[in-house]
């Protein structure tokens, strides 16, 4: 019988992508989402609480809330996933969900997963830590009285271990390796570990950790199947990501912002690689009672690296870029290799792509279409995150 999974956070970018390829692979999915994302978060709005912030991200292209997006996927892809509204916040409907579901393992996404979001005011850092250290929690809490067997897998990040870079190399399969969180965001995903550390060793959780790094790309092969099926797309300075904000600037036309001097590094990974890293985590589950910490990246590179490689590959399909040094709105050591130890996904399966190819076979071409779209406003909003001014 086919694995059952539920999947939280499916209306996100990951979570999306994530239901759509293990629907396709023949897991039973179920999906689900409290879509504060896309009703609150994405206007940096904050539920209950008027924010003083005017500004607002703006999707690309319509993009339907899941629950409409997958009566497209199963009459393109013949296969159902059936949606379930949940605020994970709270306890009960935590354990309504998984009573009504009874999973074998679960994919927990659903947290605000933008450190500048954190840090646009002290509201935004006490919204982060909330949801993020509840939805947590409930789950650990809930699959412990219901049944110790579902196999949680939790998305944490590797900004956990901090980028002022450890003397050793960052180990893989650590549970106790030194954490330096530099926002309130990366906090949370700490203090998330420590609760998975607890619950599996007093209540036998089987418990998977992923540190995964930046996630970059738009589309996998079954969000590319149709365009209700479409993948969101954040370019913005906010919720946009390194590479992603990279790709958009280079196609309209705006400088590559560099943040302070661009030798800061990151692990990073292709959406593509980044949903088949969860599919091989569901296929490895650890024993009653352990804990599985993966390091989910596949390269790593520098800031000003990254860019290079985004202006290469533009110019080969005739786009001329230009790169530019800004103001850091981060505190953040601006040059430093990343000393990480990873592989762990290759021994079990995986087969990376690298960013040269994801850039110029899917990427670049895919967002190409959209570049009209693009809002150059929304490429260069970031100031108003900054970790230098405590004034907001
Ligand atoms: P996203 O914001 O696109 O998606 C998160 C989804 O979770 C949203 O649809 C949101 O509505 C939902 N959600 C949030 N809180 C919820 C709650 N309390 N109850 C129910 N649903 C809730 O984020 P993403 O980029 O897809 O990231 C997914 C996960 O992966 C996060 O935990 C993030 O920290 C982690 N991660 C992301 C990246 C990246 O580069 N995107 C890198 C490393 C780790
Ligand atoms: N940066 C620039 N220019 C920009 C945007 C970012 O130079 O226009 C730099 C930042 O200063 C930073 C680096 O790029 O040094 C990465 O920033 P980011 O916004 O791409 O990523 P980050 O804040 O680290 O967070 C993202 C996700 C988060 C995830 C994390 C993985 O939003 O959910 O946890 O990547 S990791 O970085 O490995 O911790």
């Amino acid at each position: 019988m086919a694995l059952k999974v539920l999947v939280l956070g499916a209306d996100g970018y990951c979570g999306w992508a994530a239901a759509l390829y293990l629907s396709a692979r023949g897991f039973d999915v179920v999906a689900s989402d409290n879509y504060v994302r896309r009703d609150t978060w994405d206007r940096y709005q904050l539920r209950g609480y008027t924010s003083h912030i005017a500004q607002g991200n703006e999707p690309l292209y319509p993009v339907r809330p899941a629950h409409e997006r997958l009566v497209t996927w199963q009459r393109v892809s013949g296969r159902q996933v059936h949606f379930i509204r949940a605020e994970l916040e709270s306890y009960e409907q935590v354990q309504a969900l998984l009573e009504e579901t009874g999973p074998d393992a679960v994919v927990h996404f659903a947290e605000q997963r933008s450190a500048p979001f954190s840090n646009l005011s002290p509201q935004h850092a006490l919204e982060t830590l909330k949801n993020n250290t509840f939805s947590t929690y409930n789950l650990l809490e809930a699959i412990s009285r219901i049944d110790p067997e579902i196999h949680l897998v939790k998305l944490g990040t590797m900004g956990e271990y901090g980028y002022t870079p450890h003397e050793d190399f960052i180990e893989e399969g650590s549970i106790d390796f030194p954490k330096r969180p530099a926002s309130p965001y990366h906090m949370t995903k700490c203090m998330d570990s420590i609760a998975l550390e607890m619950m599996r060793r007093i209540y036998r959780l089987r418990v998977t950790d992923l540190h995964q790094g930046v996630v970059y790309g738009i589309s996998t092969e079954e969000t590319a199947m149709h365009p209700d099926l479409h993948n969101r797309f954040d370019y913005d300075g906010i919720w946009g990501t390194v590479i992603n904000r990279f790709s958009a600037q280079a196609l309209v036309g705006e400088p590559l912002t560099i943040y302070g001097a661009g030798g800061q590094s990151r692990g990073i990974i292709s959406l593509q690689d980044a949903v088949r890293c969860i599919e091989l985590a569901i296929l490895h589950p650890p024993a009653p009672g352990d804990m599985v910490v993966r390091n989910q990246i596949t390269e790593i590179r520098s800031v000003q690296e990254i860019a290079l490689h985004v202006a290469a590959a533009c110019e080969r399909l005739g786009v001329q870029v230009e790169t530019r040094y800004c103001y850091n709105p981060r505190l953040e050591n601006e040059n430093h290799g990343l000393k990480v130890h990873f592989g762990g996904f290759v021994k079990i399966g995986l087969e990376p792509h690298s960013l040269e190819e994801t850039l110029a076979k899917s990427d670049l071409p895919f967002l190409m279409q959209f570049r009209n779209a693009i809002r150059p406003d929304l490429l260069s909003n970031q100031t108003i995150a900054d970790w230098r001014k405590r004034h907001a």
